[in-house]
């Protein structure tokens, strides 16, 4: 054991001891550094990050739908405290179309309903929905005592669809299921998967046509993405789901090739819509100037054509002359500083490449939720498995590697390789991380306190709930979620604004001049996590 994981370990009862230690690895010569424990159950009373199943059904996957209602099955609560908090902005790309992103529908379930049973009033809220805003698509989302109680929400999507002929989708993502938000993205796919895609029947027009899964617009990132491959001259079929509609989703199926962003929430509809529609699926990067370019060169070699392979190149020199100024000089700013990155299933790994375009190294990092192939690239991975309406899920491991070798036959493998087709993109977080560095899962506050005390990051990127803690203790931080309110961060033009607010967050002499109660109180003393 190293003298850094020991900071983070030795504080803890044997019982967490035990546990916590497989969570983290340090990247070190001698050690097993390319293994690690992830997607388990979080220890009960250690304040974890995460979030829960609901949050990533109806938060991060079907809410940013914009033309769909999404309806709370619960109690006010979990529709209010989810209502506009994720960052996916969503305006309608044609006139009249709909946007209820701005909107939180609930069935505002109380005590007698929980006795009595909420379907009637699930019915009722829906036919309210329908009188009021006629959508084409309605999505239920159940929250914790919804399952407990039994109501069928299936049930009353099917019944929704016989009385007013729209597409609706029961979804029991009842907050306690699973581990984290990782189940909730899984139950929402297959849902989309089962009801969505494969509706419609409009066909691409462009030559080369994508959608692109895994990407919610936060801070307009998406936007981002679509002006460059539009220049290029990509038609962008559908976008999964930032900024989405059902009215694409539906034609997703069409598109020539589905490019994955955000590999920890929808690595599941890529793979499946390969195996049902035949689509290909390659992992790209569009956080940070290489990753980009590269992003954007792996495409060109798919589709093979040299004519897209020059515009690619013309576009990426374009795009680089119009944002090198700028980002020479935020490099020369930034250069030399080191990052701490704590998001959740994929942010923490695709920052890093845009950190290394400013000269900067992260030297801790990990995710709240990710899976150990998120971790570790290619690699034997845990699995949740459900049954098709999502009602009874488990979580189990399931020995599949994910890489090109899966989706090939070896014939098909060699003529790539000989077509120069870059195969090894599955690469994981810790094999892009340096010797000595750390990489932890599900961090909780006492861990993210002790690192920064070790590692002196010069910036820390988390979340809401950590962020104000971290700077009360005197180190800036910056929210990877939300962007605190700023972006795009993607693609060429998000680089620069990313270079902007790191410049000014990290010359503001505010952080040296907090002074962290607990530098002048006396610490209390003891062992986390009982006996
Ligand atoms: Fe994917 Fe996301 Fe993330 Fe995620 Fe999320 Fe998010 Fe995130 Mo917050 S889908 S795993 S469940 S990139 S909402 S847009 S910022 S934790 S790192
Ligand atoms: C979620 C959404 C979240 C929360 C962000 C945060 C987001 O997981 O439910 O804790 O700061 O990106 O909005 O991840």
């Amino acid at each position: 054991m190293s003298k850094e994981r020991d900071l983070l370990l030795d504080k803890y009862s044997s019982r967490v001891f035990k546990n916590r230690k497989s969570h983290i690895t340090q990247l070190e010569f001698g050690e097993n550094p390319d293994e690690i424990t992830a997607n388990t159950r979080a220890i009960p009373g250690i304040i974890t990050a995460r979030g829960c199943c609901y949050a990533g059904c109806k938060g991060v996957v079907v809410g940013p739908v914009k033309d769909s209602v999404v309806i709370t099955h619960g109690p006010i609560g979990c529709a209010f405290y989810s209502w506009g908090t994720r960052r996916n902005k969503a305006k309608p790309s044609y006139e009249g179309e709909p946007n209820f992103v701005p909107y939180s529908f609930c069935t505002d379930m109380r005590a007698s309903d929980i006795v009595f049973g909420g379907e009637k009033k699930l019915e009722e809220g829906i036919d309210e929905i329908m009188k009021l805003f006629h959508p084409k698509c309605i999505f239920i989302c159940s929250t914790c005592p919804i399952g407990l109680i039994g109501d069928d929400v299936q049930a009353v999507a099917r019944r929704v669809e016989e009385k007013y002929g729209i597409t609706a989708i029961g979804y029991s993502c009842e907050g306690y299921k699973g581990v984290s938000q990782s189940a909730g993205h899984h139950i929402a796919n297959n849902g989309l998967m089962r009801y969505v895609i494969g509706k419609g029947e409009e066909a691409p027009k462009g030559k080369y046509s994508v959608n692109i899964l895994g990407e919610y617009n936060i801070g307009g990132d998406g936007w981002e993405q679509e002006r460059i491959l539009k220049k290029i001259g990509y038609e962008v079929v559908s976008v999964f789901t930032g900024d989405g509609s059902y009215e694409t989703l539906k034609n997703s199926h069409l598109a020539d090739l589905n490019l994955v962003m955000c590999h920890r929430s929808i690595n599941y509809i890529a793979e499946m819509m390969k195996t049902k529609y035949g689509v290909d699926w390659l992992k790209v990067n569009f956080i940070g100037v290489g990753a980009t370019s590269k992003s954007l060169r792996m495409m060109a070699k798919y589709f093979n054509d040299p004519e897209l392979t020059k515009r690619t190149e013309e576009v990426i020199a374009e795009e680089l002359a119009e944002i090198n100024e700028d980002m020479e000089y935020y490099k020369s700013k930034l250069k030399g500083k080191t990052a701490g990155i704590f998001v959740g299933g994929s942010r923490s790994h695709h920052y890093q490449m845009l950190l290394r375009d400013f000269g900067m190294e992260t030297t801790i990092a990990g995710y709240e939720f990710a899976h150990r192939d998120d971790y570790e690239g290619r690699e034997i991975i845990p699995q949740i498995k459900a049954d098709a309406d999502s009602k009874n899920i488990e979580e189990i491991s399931v020995e599949r590697a994910v890489g090109y070798e899966d989706r090939y036959s070896e014939e098909e493998l060699k003529v790539l390789r000989n077509e120069g087709v870059e195969l090894d993109n599955y690469s994981g977080m810790i094999k892009d991380m340096k010797a000595g560095y750390m990489v932890v899962d599900d961090y909780n506050m006492f861990e993210t306190d002790q690192l920064i005390e070790e590692y002196k990051p010069d910036i820390f990127f988390s979340g809401i709930k950590d962020k104000y803690a971290i700077q009360h203790g005197g180190v800036v931080s910056r929210q990877m979620h939300s962007y605190d309110y700023s972006g795009p961060y993607a693609g060429f033009r998000g680089a620069v604004n990313f270079g902007r607010d790191l410049t000014m967050s990290l010359y503001t002499n505010a952080w040296s001049l907090v002074k962290p109660p607990w530098k002048t109180m006396p610490m209390l003393e003891g062992t986390l996590g009982g006996a």
